[in-house]
């Protein structure tokens, strides 16, 4: 970043600081993630430049010679990786990838089941402030009041009664593994579609260590960040007989050109996934998350439906007589990254919420093990106990410093920006 650092000292002084920031502190957002410098290369490359509205070989703009290679290479290494008959790789997002989904299968107004956002799923699963919501008639189906987990009996009953056109599965806050089988029975039973977003378990699904759900189901859609561990950026996997509608709902249905350099990033992004770490790191990432549960819950925390399957839990503050949105608050303070999070059958609201939730991915990349989670869950216990004190604060700062500096992240980058 020499150049930067000459010519635009400030946006260079801000991508410093993040980036040591990032490494500073201790990130248990479920959906954040740190990529590799070799993604980090091919989304910081001239492929930045390039329009290529279309498809390989079928493109708008000349010139699309070398951008056509790189996103084959990136929908030949996600169909081997998942399985899928047909992938594109061009959304820009996961909820944009999801707009395709509802655009393709649906007309506006039909009837689709989804998991609720107060019982963990996503804003784009029929929010009434997002497209889905005003466009579609949803019906929310969520968790049972005692397990906190999915009755797939109550689900059924709900798909017979309404008949939704389409079936949405998948969460941005649920723990527990998802039956993508049984889903598709219910889809079944009333000629429903069935549509999964595995924004969150991809890279649990990609390394076999959950169901998938593309046998199952007619459209998948995932993000490339979080458990995949690549750039922010969308996908799509469909049946071969979507694909012509999927095609043309993202382009020209919804987005211009395509970001070829993050494209080129999710190509990286799938190449590593197709490794055989990559099933070594999701192991430890899902170790990980029941060792912390396990510690949190030793120490008095309520777990959410008992435990997770997952790369992340979420934990029931109400007996600790702290709100979610304060203790993220005060974990902030001492460098820890966690986001609050309503529980189901939150009685409070979604700015101020019962519960956090606790991911484990991107600390799993820095190599950190079980003792080092137990480790995080008595710090987090210590500054909840005692938020108001600052001794007590500052001697947990103390020891999120000494922990992230035996784990260091991107220090050859930040030692190589500075030389520079
Ligand atoms: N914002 C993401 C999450 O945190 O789960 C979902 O898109």
């Amino acid at each position: 970043m020499g150049n930067l650092k000459k010519k635009d000292p400030q946006v260079y002084k801000a991508i410093l600081d993040e980036t040591k920031r990032e490494n500073d502190n201790i990130e248990l957002i479920a959906s954040e993630n740190f990529v590799s410098e070799e993604v980090l290369e091919a989304q910081g490359s001239a492929l930045t430049n390039k329009y290529a509205e279309g498809y390989p070989r079928a493109r708008w703009y000349n010139g699309c010679r070398n951008v056509d290679i790189v996103e084959d290479i990136a929908i030949e290494r996600a169909k081997k990786l998942f399985g899928a008959e047909y992938v594109n790789v061009q959304p820009h997002s996961g909820t944009q990838a999801n707009m395709a989904i509802y655009f393709a299968a649906l007309k506006l107004g039909d009837t689709v089941m989804a998991m609720s956002l107060a019982c963990g799923g996503h804003l784009s699963h029929g929010n009434p402030h997002n497209f889905s919501g005003k466009f579609y008639n949803i019906v929310p189906y969520g968790v049972n009041r005692d397990t906190e987990m999915l009755d797939y009996d109550e689900i059924a009953r709900l798909a017979a009664e309404h008949k939704p056109k389409m079936i949405l599965a998948g969460a941005s806050a649920y723990p527990r593994a998802i039956d993508f089988k049984r889903f598709k029975e219910i889809a079944d039973s009333v000629g429903a579609y069935l549509f999964v977003d595995i924004a969150h378990i991809a890279g649990l699904v990609a390394a076999g260590l959950h169901q998938s759900p593309v046998p199952y189901s007619q459209f998948v859609t995932s993000t490339t960040h979080k458990t995949m561990r690549g750039p922010r950026g969308g996908f799509i996997m469909c049946k071969e007989e979507f694909a012509k509608d999927i095609d043309m709902g993202i382009f020209p249905g919804l987005q211009g050109g395509p970001l070829m350099h993050v494209i080129a990033a999710k190509a990286v992004c799938f190449k590593e996934a197709l490794t055989p770490g990559f099933k070594v790191y999701q192991k430890q990432i899902m170790k990980n998350a029941k060792a912390f549960s396990d510690e949190l819950s030793k120490l008095g925390y309520r777990i959410v439906a008992g435990g997770t399957d997952t790369h992340l839990f979420l934990v029931d503050l109400s007996n600790r007589n702290m709100t979610g949105k304060d203790a993220a608050a005060v974990l902030d303070k001492v460098g820890i990254t966690i986001n609050k999070n309503l529980i189901p059958f939150d009685t409070r609201s979604p700015f101020v919420t019962s519960g956090i939730r606790i991911g484990t991915p991107a600390v799993t990349t820095r190599g950190m093990k079980e003792a080092e989670m137990r480790l995080i869950a008595r710090l987090i216990d210590e500054v909840i106990s005692d938020p108001s004190g600052d001794k007590n604060l500052k001697g947990v700062s103390g020891e999120v410093k000494k922990l992230v500096k035996k784990f260091p992240l991107y220090k050859n980058l930040i030692r190589r920006i500075e030389k520079e």
